[in-house]
Protein backbone atom coordinates (compact mmCIF):
# COMPACT_ATOMS: atom_id res chain seq x y z
CA UNK A 1 0.00 0.00 0.00
CA UNK A 2 1.32 3.34 -1.00
CA UNK A 3 1.68 5.85 1.51
CA UNK A 4 2.48 9.68 2.72
CA UNK A 5 3.80 10.76 5.74
CA UNK A 6 3.50 14.59 6.22
CA UNK A 7 5.97 16.02 8.89
CA UNK A 8 4.97 19.41 10.04
CA UNK A 9 8.26 21.29 10.56
CA UNK A 10 8.76 25.04 12.17
CA UNK A 11 12.54 25.50 12.79
CA UNK A 12 13.26 21.99 12.82
CA UNK A 13 17.01 21.97 11.05
CA UNK A 14 18.78 20.02 13.97
CA UNK A 15 16.92 17.08 13.36
CA UNK A 16 15.16 17.07 10.24
CA UNK A 17 18.21 15.03 7.78
CA UNK A 18 18.40 12.74 10.83
CA UNK A 19 14.50 12.23 10.48
CA UNK A 20 14.25 11.95 6.94
CA UNK A 21 17.11 9.59 6.57
CA UNK A 22 15.71 7.34 9.30
CA UNK A 23 12.60 6.95 7.59
CA UNK A 24 13.88 5.85 4.23
CA UNK A 25 15.78 3.51 6.59
CA UNK A 26 12.48 1.83 8.06
CA UNK A 27 11.00 2.07 4.53
CA UNK A 28 13.62 0.21 2.80
CA UNK A 29 14.03 -2.34 5.07
CA UNK A 30 10.52 -3.34 5.39
CA UNK A 31 9.77 -2.84 1.85
CA UNK A 32 7.22 0.04 2.47
CA UNK A 33 6.35 2.26 -0.76
CA UNK A 34 6.20 5.57 1.91
CA UNK A 35 6.27 9.50 0.97
CA UNK A 36 7.66 11.88 3.18
CA UNK A 37 6.03 15.51 2.81
CA UNK A 38 7.82 18.06 4.93
CA UNK A 39 5.52 20.87 5.35
CA UNK A 40 7.81 23.71 6.32
CA UNK A 41 6.06 27.36 7.52
CA UNK A 42 9.23 29.37 6.20
CA UNK A 43 11.49 28.31 9.44
CA UNK A 44 13.95 30.98 9.90
CA UNK A 45 16.78 28.27 10.30
CA UNK A 46 16.48 27.43 7.06
CA UNK A 47 14.79 23.61 7.83
CA UNK A 48 12.37 23.99 4.57
CA UNK A 49 15.66 24.26 2.22
CA UNK A 50 17.31 21.55 3.91
CA UNK A 51 14.40 19.39 3.37
CA UNK A 52 14.06 20.42 -0.29
CA UNK A 53 17.79 19.22 -0.88
CA UNK A 54 17.03 15.90 0.64
CA UNK A 55 15.14 15.33 -2.39
CA UNK A 56 17.87 14.49 -4.25
CA UNK A 57 18.67 11.00 -2.24
CA UNK A 58 15.59 10.06 -0.44
CA UNK A 59 12.33 10.22 -1.05
CA UNK A 60 10.74 13.87 0.38
CA UNK A 61 9.23 16.48 -1.29
CA UNK A 62 8.80 19.61 0.51
CA UNK A 63 5.51 21.74 0.75
CA UNK A 64 6.30 25.54 1.49
CA UNK A 65 3.94 28.25 3.14
CA UNK A 66 4.64 31.74 3.86
CA UNK A 67 4.80 31.60 7.62
CA UNK A 68 4.12 29.49 10.75
CA UNK A 69 0.07 29.03 10.08
CA UNK A 70 -0.32 26.19 12.35
CA UNK A 71 0.26 21.90 12.77
CA UNK A 72 -3.27 20.99 11.92
CA UNK A 73 -2.97 23.28 8.85
CA UNK A 74 -0.09 21.78 7.94
CA UNK A 75 -0.88 18.17 7.99
CA UNK A 76 -4.07 18.95 5.77
CA UNK A 77 -2.56 21.12 3.30
CA UNK A 78 0.28 18.32 3.19
CA UNK A 79 -2.47 15.46 2.62
CA UNK A 80 -3.39 17.83 -0.33
CA UNK A 81 0.08 17.65 -1.31
CA UNK A 82 0.78 14.50 -1.35
CA UNK A 83 0.81 12.10 -4.63
CA UNK A 84 -2.46 10.89 -5.19
CA UNK A 85 -1.88 7.36 -5.09
CA UNK A 86 -0.99 7.18 -1.75
CA UNK A 87 -3.99 5.17 -0.36
CA UNK A 88 -2.86 5.94 3.16
CA UNK A 89 -2.24 9.38 5.17
CA UNK A 90 -0.08 10.23 8.15
CA UNK A 91 1.22 12.39 10.37
CA UNK A 92 4.48 12.43 12.26
CA UNK A 93 6.09 15.20 14.64
CA UNK A 94 9.87 16.03 12.82
CA UNK A 95 11.65 15.93 16.86
CA UNK A 96 12.19 11.79 16.73
CA UNK A 97 8.91 12.26 19.48
CA UNK A 98 6.97 9.57 17.16
CA UNK A 99 8.95 6.16 16.56
CA UNK A 100 8.87 5.30 13.38
CA UNK A 101 9.65 2.11 13.87
CA UNK A 102 6.27 1.27 14.45
CA UNK A 103 5.55 2.73 11.33
CA UNK A 104 5.48 -0.99 9.04
CA UNK A 105 2.81 -2.26 12.32
CA UNK A 106 0.83 0.91 11.00
CA UNK A 107 0.85 -0.37 7.55
CA UNK A 108 0.08 -3.64 8.27
CA UNK A 109 -2.87 -2.84 10.06
CA UNK A 110 -4.81 -0.69 7.19
CA UNK A 111 -3.49 -3.69 4.58
CA UNK A 112 -5.62 -6.43 6.93
CA UNK A 113 -8.73 -4.04 6.95
CA UNK A 114 -8.24 -1.26 9.58
CA UNK A 115 -9.27 2.47 9.13
CA UNK A 116 -7.12 3.95 11.54
CA UNK A 117 -3.89 3.06 13.23
CA UNK A 118 -3.14 5.60 15.72
CA UNK A 119 0.80 5.30 17.34
CA UNK A 120 -0.52 5.03 21.17
CA UNK A 121 0.98 6.49 24.38
CA UNK A 122 -1.62 5.05 26.44
CA UNK A 123 -2.28 1.02 26.00
CA UNK A 124 0.10 -1.63 26.95
CA UNK A 125 3.47 -1.69 25.55
CA UNK A 126 3.20 2.15 25.11
CA UNK A 127 4.30 5.13 27.15
CA UNK A 128 6.71 8.13 27.88
CA UNK A 129 9.73 8.83 28.76
CA UNK A 130 11.26 12.25 29.62
CA UNK A 131 8.32 14.28 30.63
CA UNK A 132 7.81 16.48 33.44
CA UNK A 133 4.98 15.57 35.57
CA UNK A 134 3.11 18.94 35.05
CA UNK A 135 3.46 17.57 30.78
CA UNK A 136 1.73 14.53 31.96
CA UNK A 137 -0.92 15.93 33.95
CA UNK A 138 -1.42 18.31 31.18
CA UNK A 139 -2.16 14.91 28.53
CA UNK A 140 -3.94 13.03 30.67
CA UNK A 141 -6.62 15.96 30.87
CA UNK A 142 -6.41 16.87 27.76
CA UNK A 143 -7.43 13.50 26.87
CA UNK A 144 -10.46 12.82 29.77
CA UNK A 145 -11.77 16.21 27.63
CA UNK A 146 -12.06 14.15 24.87
CA UNK A 147 -12.98 10.83 26.13
CA UNK A 148 -16.60 10.68 25.43
CA UNK A 149 -15.80 11.22 22.00
CA UNK A 150 -14.24 7.56 21.38
CA UNK A 151 -13.04 4.54 23.14
CA UNK A 152 -9.78 4.89 21.62
CA UNK A 153 -7.27 5.80 24.51
CA UNK A 154 -4.34 8.26 22.69
CA UNK A 155 -6.94 10.80 21.41
CA UNK A 156 -4.49 13.44 21.25
CA UNK A 157 -2.03 11.69 19.20
CA UNK A 158 -0.32 13.34 16.42
CA UNK A 159 0.93 10.21 15.12
CA UNK A 160 -1.50 7.91 13.17
CA UNK A 161 -1.96 6.68 9.72
CA UNK A 162 -5.69 6.52 7.91
CA UNK A 163 -7.05 4.98 4.78
CA UNK A 164 -6.97 8.19 2.46
CA UNK A 165 -10.98 7.06 1.73
CA UNK A 166 -11.84 7.49 5.67
CA UNK A 167 -11.46 11.03 4.91
CA UNK A 168 -13.16 11.58 1.63
CA UNK A 169 -15.93 14.39 2.54
CA UNK A 170 -15.11 15.16 5.99
CA UNK A 171 -14.47 18.92 6.33
CA UNK A 172 -11.41 19.24 9.40
CA UNK A 173 -11.15 21.91 11.33
CA UNK A 174 -7.61 23.28 11.02
CA UNK A 175 -7.20 24.65 14.11
CA UNK A 176 -4.21 24.41 16.67
CA UNK A 177 -1.88 21.32 17.34
CA UNK A 178 -4.89 18.02 17.57
CA UNK A 179 -5.01 16.97 13.83
CA UNK A 180 -5.61 13.41 15.22
CA UNK A 181 -8.56 14.62 17.33
CA UNK A 182 -9.76 16.10 14.29
CA UNK A 183 -9.54 12.56 12.79
CA UNK A 184 -10.72 10.12 15.18
CA UNK A 185 -13.60 12.28 15.58
CA UNK A 186 -14.39 13.28 12.74
CA UNK A 187 -13.26 10.47 9.38
CA UNK A 188 -15.05 7.62 8.81
CA UNK A 189 -12.41 4.74 8.86
CA UNK A 190 -14.56 1.43 10.81
CA UNK A 191 -12.03 -0.01 12.80
CA UNK A 192 -9.28 1.31 14.63
CA UNK A 193 -5.87 -0.40 16.23
CA UNK A 194 -3.73 1.33 18.58
CA UNK A 195 -0.18 0.72 17.75
CA UNK A 196 1.98 1.14 21.64
CA UNK A 197 5.11 2.91 20.85
CA UNK A 198 6.76 5.22 23.54
CA UNK A 199 7.03 9.18 23.16
CA UNK A 200 10.89 10.33 23.90
CA UNK A 201 10.71 14.29 24.05
CA UNK A 202 12.21 16.05 21.77
CA UNK A 203 15.92 15.70 20.81
CA UNK A 204 16.48 19.17 19.11
CA UNK A 205 14.87 22.36 19.21
CA UNK A 206 12.54 24.45 20.89
CA UNK A 207 8.96 23.67 21.95
CA UNK A 208 6.15 25.31 19.86
CA UNK A 209 3.15 24.23 22.47
CA UNK A 210 1.97 26.78 24.33
CA UNK A 211 -0.76 28.42 25.91
CA UNK A 212 -2.15 29.72 22.75
CA UNK A 213 -2.50 25.86 21.87
CA UNK A 214 -4.19 25.15 25.19
CA UNK A 215 -7.45 27.26 23.94
CA UNK A 216 -7.23 26.46 20.72
CA UNK A 217 -7.67 22.84 21.75
CA UNK A 218 -10.63 24.13 24.35
CA UNK A 219 -11.79 25.59 21.22
CA UNK A 220 -11.53 22.57 18.76
CA UNK A 221 -13.35 20.35 21.74
CA UNK A 222 -16.34 22.57 21.93
CA UNK A 223 -16.62 22.49 17.92
CA UNK A 224 -16.61 18.47 17.65
CA UNK A 225 -19.00 18.61 21.01
CA UNK A 226 -21.33 21.04 19.38
CA UNK A 227 -20.98 18.99 15.96
CA UNK A 228 -21.93 15.98 17.80
CA UNK A 229 -24.59 17.05 19.58
CA UNK A 230 -26.72 18.22 16.40
CA UNK A 231 -26.07 15.12 15.53
CA UNK A 232 -23.71 15.81 12.66
CA UNK A 233 -21.20 13.28 13.81
CA UNK A 234 -21.29 9.91 13.86
CA UNK A 235 -21.51 8.18 17.61
CA UNK A 236 -18.58 7.63 19.53
CA UNK A 237 -18.22 3.89 19.72
CA UNK A 238 -18.23 3.37 15.92
CA UNK A 239 -16.67 0.32 14.70
CA UNK A 240 -13.94 -1.51 16.62
CA UNK A 241 -11.22 -0.36 18.72
CA UNK A 242 -8.37 -2.86 19.14
CA UNK A 243 -5.16 -2.38 20.76
CA UNK A 244 -2.21 -4.33 19.11
CA UNK A 245 -0.39 -6.66 21.77
CA UNK A 246 3.38 -6.24 21.71
N1 LIG B 1 4.52 23.66 9.65
C1 LIG B 1 4.32 23.85 10.96
N2 LIG B 1 4.77 22.93 11.84
C2 LIG B 1 4.57 23.17 13.16
C3 LIG B 1 3.89 24.30 13.65
N3 LIG B 1 3.84 24.21 15.01
C4 LIG B 1 4.47 23.07 15.35
N4 LIG B 1 4.92 22.43 14.24
C5 LIG B 1 5.62 21.15 14.14
O1 LIG B 1 4.76 20.19 14.71
C6 LIG B 1 5.50 19.20 15.42
C7 LIG B 1 5.05 19.17 16.87
O2 LIG B 1 5.44 20.38 17.53
P1 LIG B 1 6.24 20.35 18.93
O3 LIG B 1 6.83 21.70 19.18
O4 LIG B 1 7.18 19.20 18.93
O5 LIG B 1 5.05 20.14 19.94
P2 LIG B 1 4.97 19.08 21.10
O6 LIG B 1 5.48 17.77 20.63
O7 LIG B 1 3.59 19.13 21.62
O8 LIG B 1 5.95 19.73 22.17
P3 LIG B 1 7.53 19.41 22.45
O9 LIG B 1 7.90 18.12 21.84
O10 LIG B 1 7.68 19.48 23.90
O11 LIG B 1 8.29 20.49 21.78
C8 LIG B 1 6.95 19.55 15.23
O12 LIG B 1 7.46 18.84 14.12
C9 LIG B 1 6.91 21.05 14.93
O13 LIG B 1 8.01 21.52 14.20
C10 LIG B 1 3.42 25.26 12.68
O14 LIG B 1 2.82 26.28 12.99
N5 LIG B 1 3.66 24.97 11.36
MG1 LIG C 1 7.37 17.47 20.01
Amino acid sequence: MKFSVVVPTYNEAGGIERLVAHLDGVFRANGLDGEIIVVDDNSLDGTGRIADELGARYPVRCLHRPGKLGLSSGVIDGWAFARPDSEALGAMDADFSHDAEIIPKMVQALESGYGLAVGSRYVRGGGIRNWPLRRKITSLVAIALAKPLTPLRDITSGFFLVRRSALEGVALDPIGFKIGLEVIAKAHYGRALEVPYVFTDRIAGESKLNQREIVNYLKQLRRIYALRLRGMLPSGMRGKVTSETP
